[in-house]
């Protein structure tokens, strides 16, 4: 079986088990104008997920792995955004309000969908949903159930907010997590090195971390 060198220890597991998972590569959090810029965010500190990204994707493609891509955001009714939601904070524009890149945060706007360099293939899973965790609200479950998947490979964006939500839910699953550092971003330092080192602390209490470097040197 494949091995990672990972901390706290190496991480092994089954390709044809294993889902690469990428959280968010939205436009609106990653580029000017959209969610993430409405809520006070430099958003180009994301932008250096992309590269390293690409070619984690662009090799668990050509390894013939599973690749499942998520997204937040709202119907255009809004229907599926909670009050909670929709008021928190002071904002600039609200989920929903018309912004540069379409609605903000609205499922078939520009805004909403995936950055160019990471665009899904035909074939490829998207999940489509209304909170931090790619779980919450979704037929993920089911999904990785169908495909016999047991170990995810996290990416993505933010570190502290929709990847670490995703791993604790997945944890609570019985998923094996293995979070590549380099794939995942923050728009604040601290929470990024925070992020990464709560998930491996106690003896990888949510999973594993490692560089993109050490999973392309397996896969
Ligand atoms: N604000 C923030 O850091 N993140 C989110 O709102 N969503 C995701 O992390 N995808």
């Amino acid at each position: 079986m494949p091995q990672v060198d990972a901390a706290p220890y190496p991480f092994t597991f089954q390709p044809e088990q294993t889902a690469l998972l990428v959280i968010d590569m939205q436009r609106d959090f990653v580029e000017p104008g959209g969610f993430g810029e409405t809520l006070g965010n430099d958003v180009t500190l994301l932008q250096k997920v992309i590269p390293p990204l690409a070619r984690v994707l662009a090799a668990t493609r050509t390894a013939g792995m599973t690749v499942i891509h998520t997204r937040e955001g709202h119907l255009p009714d809004l229907s599926d955004c909670p009050p909670a939601k929709l008021n928190r904070g002071e904002p600039s524009m609200r989920i929903g309000d018309p912004g540069p890149k379409g609605r903000i945060l609205i499922r078939g706007e520009y805004g909403h969908d995936i950055v160019d360099d990471l665009k899904p293939l035909d074939d490829e899973l998207v999940i489509d949903k209304p909170g931090k965790g790619s779980f919450y609200g979704t037929d993920l479950g089911e999904e990785l159930t169908k495909r016999g998947i047991t170990s995810l490979v996290v990416t993505g964006v933010t570190t502290e907010v929709c990847v670490h939500t995703t791993v604790r839910e997945a944890n609570d699953r019985g998923y094996e997590c293995l979070v590549l550092s380099d794939c995942v971003g923050s728009y604040f330092a601290e929470f990024q090195q925070a992020g990464l080192a709560m998930i491996s602390a106690q003896g990888g209490i949510f999973g594993w971390v490692a560089s993109s470097e050490k999973f392309l040197e397996v896969i």
